[in-house]
């Protein structure tokens, strides 16, 4: 169905939008290179018919309404946003595979004379990297009524820059409401190493793991790290340090069941010689299992008060984010699955520890997420690689999966 060298072709275009020239992406959220990647989507989306709407968050839908205003909407997507300084099919191959999906079901329904029984359409989320702004999935978390909006355009970067006025800036403050998707698929590279390691070329995910994120600051006392006697230091990088080393520890008490990291830690005055006064810490842990998610944040919240302690200085949390463990949908599971078989490929089932915008889609409806490798497993990195013949199996069983469901209707629920 697909058209490979279109699927190509529109994804290189995209890479004049923060491609690094190590091979990398650098694409923050609400970014300059994000307004560009945006537009881009916007004259595309135009080009081809669909009616944009862009929501109070930044949330762009391209909608192809070739089935009625009361049809039900299928929904397919990703984000343009990336992690700094990496990989460049993280979101956007989700987001672009759409777009041919689209196209490549358009084609079909014109050869076949099939009136479609369901709309398209095509989704960029904001924000879903949680880089510059906490928390990750801010668009879709919004769109879905999980987070709320205003609180979620007051959020600021590091250099205190809200939301709302990064949308401003780049002129994505939008004011209309999007579409409401009856299905969602998501197509992502897997940002793991298990079906290279399988040696499958296909994926469907059916759970995803709960993750419980702090942004936590130990605060001491600013002093001169020359004179000041070492008994009288309240070094609050010294306690986040500890704290460090602690949340390391932790998986190992749990075997393959937790993961856990500190991936940003700001210190203020962050002078070489002046003892710190503040120190952020944002932690991540990452489990299917919620019991071990909770004794998890019990020992890390532990190490935390000892680390306090013994640096003697005070500790607060500023802000925790929490995300359940959670199933995709049966039915696009199977659906997705008989699609891949069709094509003579074997699909393996999945967990997803990266979390995508497909997690806050399942309140709203059945929702599912298809993966294609990742070399070496590697993501969130300039060298993150999905081979092209991968990238077109990925976007060619979307498009099936999207034709089926605009010819035969969705599934009865
Ligand atoms: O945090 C995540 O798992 C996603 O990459 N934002
Ligand atoms: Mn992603
Ligand atoms: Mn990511």
């Amino acid at each position: 169905m697909i058209d490979a060298a279109r699927l190509h072709g529109l994804m290189a275009g995209f890479l004049a939008h923060g491609a690094t020239p190590d091979g990398g992406m650098h694409r923050l959220a609400l970014s300059p290179e994000d307004g560009a990647a945006r537009d881009h989507l916007v004259g595309w989306m135009r080009a081809q018919g669909l009616r944009l709407s862009v929501d109070a968050l930044g949330n762009m839908v391209g909608l192809l309404d070739w089935a009625g205003p009361d049809a039900p909407v299928v929904m397919s997507g990703s984000h343009l946003d990336s992690q700094p300084h990496a990989g460049r099919y993280d979101g956007a191959y989700g987001v672009l595979a759409a777009c041919e999906a689209l196209l490549a079901v358009r084609e079909a329904a014109g050869a076949s004379g099939i009136a479609p029984r369901c709309n398209l359409a095509i989704v960029n989320w904001t924000s879903e990297e949680g880089a510059r702004f906490q928390p990750s999935l801010l668009g879709s978390s919004v769109f879905a009524g999980l987070l709320d909006a205003d609180d979620a355009l007051a959020r600021v970067d590091g250099d205190g820059v809200s939301v709302a006025t990064a949308l401003a800036g780049i002129g994505y403050a939008g004011r209309q409401h999007c579409p409401r998707p009856d299905a969602y698929v998501e197509l992502h590279v897997e940002c793991g190493p298990e079906l290279e390691r399988a040696g499958a070329r296909f994926g469907v995910v059916t759970r995803h793991w709960g993750a419980v994120k702090y942004r936590l600051a130990f605060l001491g006392r600013q002093a001169h790290t020359g004179p000041t006697p070492m008994a009288e230091r309240q070094d609050a990088l010294l306690a986040a340090a500890q704290l460090i080393v602690a949340i390391g520890a932790l998986p190992a008490a749990a075997a393959g069941v937790l993961h856990s990291s500190v991936g940003r830690l700001e210190v203020s005055p962050n002078s070489p010689n002046v003892v710190p006064g503040e120190a952020v810490l944002f932690i991540e842990l990452r489990s299917p299992q919620p019991e071990v998610l909770d004794w998890a944040e019990r020992a890390m919240l532990a190490a935390a008060a000892k680390a306090a302690a013994a640096a003697r200085v005070r500790q607060e949390v500023r802000f925790i984010d929490r995300r359940a463990v959670g199933v995709f949908d049966a039915g696009l599971i199977a659906l997705a699955t008989g699609e891949a078989a069709a094509l003579g490929v074997a699909t393996r089932k999945l967990d997803t520890i990266a979390a995508h915008d497909a997690i806050c889609m399942i309140p709203l409806c059945p929702a599912v997420v298809l993966n294609v490798p990742s070399v070496g497993g590697i993501c969130h990195h300039p060298s993150e690689f999905t081979k092209p013949e991968d990238l077109e199996l990925g976007a060619e069983i979307l498009a099936r999966i999207l034709w089926r469901l605009c010819r035969d209707g969705l599934p009865a629920a």
